[in-house]
């Protein structure tokens, strides 16, 4: 079938809920990702950061294809010999006591809020239902209805209510507002280290060590959502390691599987995850060996190929070739490792003409926010490459600018 087929049929077939670039993706391998006509792509998005150790990493397909043909599911009214193993190594890995594993990251947030107030009620005091969670204008922690309940984005709210109470807004970075919000009742501070979706947008340096010492003070368990910035793709294995930040939960999903298969967890001590009893919570397919299997794999590939510090590398020497490119339409080049973030100009017209210029030379964006092209390539990606990804960024600015001057009849005179 040709491109415009696919499109159509999944036009047809798959409830709207996203604006694609018209590119169908047949197969990918490392960094690159290659359409129905066989032409290739770098791409610059993995999967929102889920295939951080690139696409069908072999280590981790095979994972995948031998547990599979051993067992795939037990429920966990059963054991598996999978699962204690993933969950030492997820806690030896990150430097916590103990994991309740999920599947989706939204359903790993809906777990640290659960166990937080569950510490709330039998380890703080708060009178019972009366437990609050502070969170951040502009948060992104998934999509089902509690958590669209503590989103300030209308556009993820509208029509999906009514919602969860239990929660306070404070503006991302804003130590007074956070300590004005605290009260008896605050369970917990619920904040990714770097916000993702909102368009990578970093804290003021200190606001996070800030916010630790704040929850240490006023007995407020402090969760970061590191289901996107963490696992390496900050250039730390954890983000809250730049700040030196050890947050009470730290939610985790996307590469703690390399995209293979739907892995999340929340990590803790037993303090927090200890208080959790049989049928306080549970999963159809949380911690199946199957999952189990393939995540322990994703970790070793983590630390055996270094990738967060590739991340670090092959990020800094982006962001300052990024940095670099003189054009009229970048506001600002910001992020961390390898999350970047390349807010254009209002005067740009959207930063979605760039994606779909890149597009055509190759290289796969996602816009977020539409003014901020984010790059977050696969961490396994080489200097030679990302060398080529920003010469490429670098040439679509340019042609952008001179087609824009042309189209306003003052042509720019190439330097
Ligand atoms: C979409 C982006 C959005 C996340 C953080 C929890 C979740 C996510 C920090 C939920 C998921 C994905 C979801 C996808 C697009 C993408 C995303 F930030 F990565 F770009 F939306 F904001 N916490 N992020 O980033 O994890 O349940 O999806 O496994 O929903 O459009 P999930």
């Amino acid at each position: 079938m040709t491109t415009e087929k696919f499109v159509q049929l999944e036009d047809q077939y798959v409830a709207n809920i996203y604006h694609p670039l018209d590119v169908v993706i047949e197969r990918a391998e490392g960094v690159w990702m290659y359409d129905v006509d066989g032409k290739r792509y770098l791409d610059c998005l993995s999967a929102y950061s889920a295939v951080s150790q690139g696409h069908c990493h072999p280590r981790i397909v095979n994972a995948l294809i031998e547990q599979a043909q051993k067992v795939t599911l037990t429920s966990r009214a059963f054991r598996n010999d999978q699962l204690g193993e993933f969950a030492r190594e997820l806690c030896e890995l990150t430097g916590y006591e103990m994991t309740l594993p999920m599947n989706s990251g939204a359903e790993a947030v809906e777990a640290a809020v659960k166990a937080a107030r569950k510490w709330g009620y039998e380890v703080k005091g708060v009178p019972d239902d009366q437990a609050e969670i502070i969170v951040c204008l502009g948060n992104f922690h998934g999509r089902t209805t509690t958590v669209i309940s503590f989103s300030s984005e209308p556009a993820y709210r509208r029509h999906f209510g009514p919602f969860t109470p239990g929660f306070k807004f404070v503006p991302f970075g804003d130590m007074d507002a956070l300590v004005d919000a605290v009260t008896p009742n605050t369970v917990a501070f619920l904040v990714e280290p770097i916000q993702g979706e909102n368009g990578i947008n970093l804290p003021p340096a200190g606001y996070y060590k800030f916010a630790e010492t704040l929850c240490r003070r006023e007995n407020i368990l402090l969760i970061a959502d590191e289901i996107q910035v963490g696992l390496g793709r900050t250039g730390k294995m954890l983000c809250s390691e730049h700040d030196e930040v050890r947050p009470d939960i730290v939610v985790l999903g996307k590469a703690l599987s390399g995209g293979v298969y739907p892995v999340s967890a929340i990590v803790a001590d037993h303090s927090i995850l200890g208080l959790l009893n049989p049928g306080d919570h549970g999963s159809t397919f949380g911690g199946n060996p199957l999952a189990a299997a393939v995540s322990r794999e994703a970790m070793r590939v983590l630390v055996d190929e270094k990738l967060a510090e590739n991340a670090a590398e092959q990020g800094e020497y982006l962001m300052q070739r990024l940095r670099r490119i003189e054009s009229p339409y970048i506001k600002e080049v910001r992020g961390k490792g390898l999350l970047i973030g390349l807010e254009v100009t209002a005067d740009a017209n959207g930063a979605r003409r760039f994606c779909e210029e890149l597009a055509t030379e190759g290289i796969l964006c996602k816009e977020t926010h539409s003014t901020v092209v984010r790059f977050a390539p696969p961490l396994v990606i080489t200097r030679e490459e990302t060398e080529w990804l920003a010469d490429t960024v670098e040439t679509i600015f340019a042609r952008i600018e001179a087609r824009d001057a042309e189209a306003a009849g003052h042509p720019v005179v190439s330097s």
